[in-house]
């Protein structure tokens, strides 16, 4: 099956925080794929992945990246996809220093920031993207959301015991 999702990170020191966003998008039933891309180190990569993802089938790109975090936004620069950026905590500044790279882009180049080290909800975000036009995925975000409402009403419950 055709990946819709691509997951790409700056190094392989971010995979193990970038594991949930595979493991949401596996849960829907979504195909991935999953790439080291350094926008610093392998910035031809880079380039050659951004501009290509779109005809290969990708439909949206889940990027991460720790301190200096050029690649969400130069990647969104480069294709016409829509990006979620992850800026991962690098253990320097907490993630700030990521945070803010990928958050202040220019206007005209969105990246959709995400949380320090949240990339479940980078999987989750673009699983909501993709339902817009996929009935069946929207049925599985309706019955994940109600899942979440249960847990709560679990947890009220047993405060009131
Ligand atoms: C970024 O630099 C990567 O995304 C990673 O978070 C950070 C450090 O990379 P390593 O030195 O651990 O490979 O490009």
């Amino acid at each position: 099956m055709k990946s819709q999702i691509s997951i790409i990170m700056g190094s392989d020191s971010d995979l193990a925080k970038m594991k949930d966003a595979g493991q949401v998008l596996k849960e829907f039933g979504v195909p991935y794929e999953i790439k080291i891309v350094s926008a610093h180190r392998t910035p031809k990569l880079m380039y050659k992945y951004a501009e290509e993802a779109e005809n290969r089938g990708i439909e949206i790109i889940i990027a991460a990246a720790g301190g200096a975090a050029h690649l969400p936004g130069m990647v969104a620069s480069i294709s016409d996809l829509p990006v979620i950026g992850v800026p991962i905590n690098h253990n320097k500044l907490e993630g700030i220093d990521a945070l803010l790279s990928i958050a202040q882009m220019p206007k005209g180049v969105p990246v959709a920031t995400m949380a320090v080290d949240n990339s479940y909800n980078a999987g989750l975000l673009a699983i909501r993207m993709l339902a817009r036009f996929n009935p069946k995925l929207k049925q599985k975000l309706r019955a994940y959301k109600s899942k979440l409402q249960t847990k709560v009403k679990i947890a009220n419950q047993k405060l009131g015991k």
